[in-house]
């Protein structure tokens, strides 16, 4: 009874918010657009099936423990519900032996407003990971007649969709830099392609990362999807594996936005923040030299934290440098001990979708 969706910012003060589960999560079997984004040292090389049960009960622990944590705040929290992850996939156009779970919502669901978009996503583990979220979408359907749910056309996923020169598990840190510097990415452009988690909300304006898993069609399909929004299209030639803008590029209030400094916003695409006297600091260092066991994600889910207002961030407990960096600029900081849960998908923005914040449309860069 009585949901409202809208949200236009990443740090409006929120008050319902959906948080991800661990259970039955997969690390799936390869295929082109996992073979480029898993790190080339990275321990996950070769396996697949379902993670190890003890990891996962773990994972929801800290996932439940979050949850609550948010609810003591007042805010409302809705979960998915988990599908069969072991099943394989099979369309027209692919096949693949198994999913991956429903840990990051922010990868698939775009809040824009009074929408919710499911995004196309771009891996074939991750096709159907929308059905998890599709009690939520009929529920708010059925209680705010304000709600538009939407969802971005499927893509086919063939093989036209990868470049096969990505397709290598030795391809090396310099080659990946040289490619990322020319903006040639693992997915051509095919067909629209974009995850959620590659999109921050401005009000007005939207600000979408190019690389992995967003081409520029997916931008140009945003652009024409929401015509009433400025789509700015940003790259980060500093990362080696750019899937999604979240531990890159984090904006926390109205003027002030962290960067991760190997990952720097190149000066040519500064000007709509500088002309409007925002601020782009440097992000402070991860407190790890290595993400945990079985985990897709870099170090810098040290800067993948949740506004829950422009005062107020939640940081993962460990990650004490970002902590001391928000206190100095002068939020309230909320430590949320959520490592153990990154090897599902990513952090404490990762693990989380909008579904309500306070506060309407505005207009930053004007
Ligand atoms: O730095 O590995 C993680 C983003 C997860 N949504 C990284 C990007």
């Amino acid at each position: 009874m009585g949901t409202i969706v809208e949200s236009w910012t990443e740090w409006d003060p929120l008050r319902h918010v959906i948080v991800g589960r661990a259970t039955d999560c997969h690390i799936p079997p390869n295929e082109p657009a996992l073979e480029a984004k898993v790190p080339e040292d990275s321990d996950m090389r070769g396996q697949h099936g379902k993670r190890p049960q003890e990891m996962i009960d773990k994972g929801n622990e800290l996932l439940d423990n979050f949850a609550a944590m948010l609810e003591g705040r007042g805010i409302i929290v809705d979960r998915p519900t988990p599908t069969d992850f072991s099943l394989p996939v099979t369309t027209p156009d692919f096949h693949t032996d198994s999913q991956f779970g429903c840990m990051p919502p922010r990868d698939v669901l775009l809040t824009v407003g009074k929408e919710i978009l499911e995004a196309t996503m771009s891996y074939r583990c991750r096709w159907f990971e929308y059905l998890c979220y599709r009690p939520l979408m009929q529920r708010y359907f059925d209680e705010d007649p304000g709600f538009r749910h939407e969802a971005a056309p499927k893509p086919r996923l063939t093989d036209a969709d990868y470049h096969d020169n990505y397709l290598s598990e030795k391809i090396g840190v310099e080659q990946r830099l040289k490619w990322a510097a020319e903006k040639h990415f693992v997915t051509t452009e095919e067909e629209p392609l974009f995850d959620a988690a590659d999109v921050l909300r401005f009000g007005k304006d939207l600000v979408v990362q190019h690389g992995f898993t967003t081409n520029l069609k997916g931008i140009e399909w945003l652009k024409r999807h929401f015509p009433d929004h400025r789509v700015h299209t940003v790259n980060f030639p500093g990362d080696p594996y750019p899937i999604h803008i979240d531990a890159t590029f984090t904006p926390l209030r109205p003027g002030l936005i962290l960067n991760n400094p190997q990952r720097r916003l190149p000066d040519d695409q500064r000007g709509l923040f500088e002309r409007n006297g925002w601020e782009i600091v440097d992000a402070a260092q991860p407190a790890h030299n290595q993400p945990p066991a079985l985990c897709y994600s870099s170090v810098w889910l040290s800067m993948n934290v949740l506004a829950l207002d422009d005062k107020t961030v939640c940081v993962e407990a460990s990650e004490v440098y970002q902590a001391d960096q928000l206190d100095k600029l002068g939020f309230e900081v909320v430590p949320v001990d959520l490592r153990d849960a990154y090897a599902f998908g990513g952090g404490l923005h990762c693990c989380t979708a909008d579904v309500r914040r306070e506060g309407g449309l505005q207009d930053y860069f004007p």
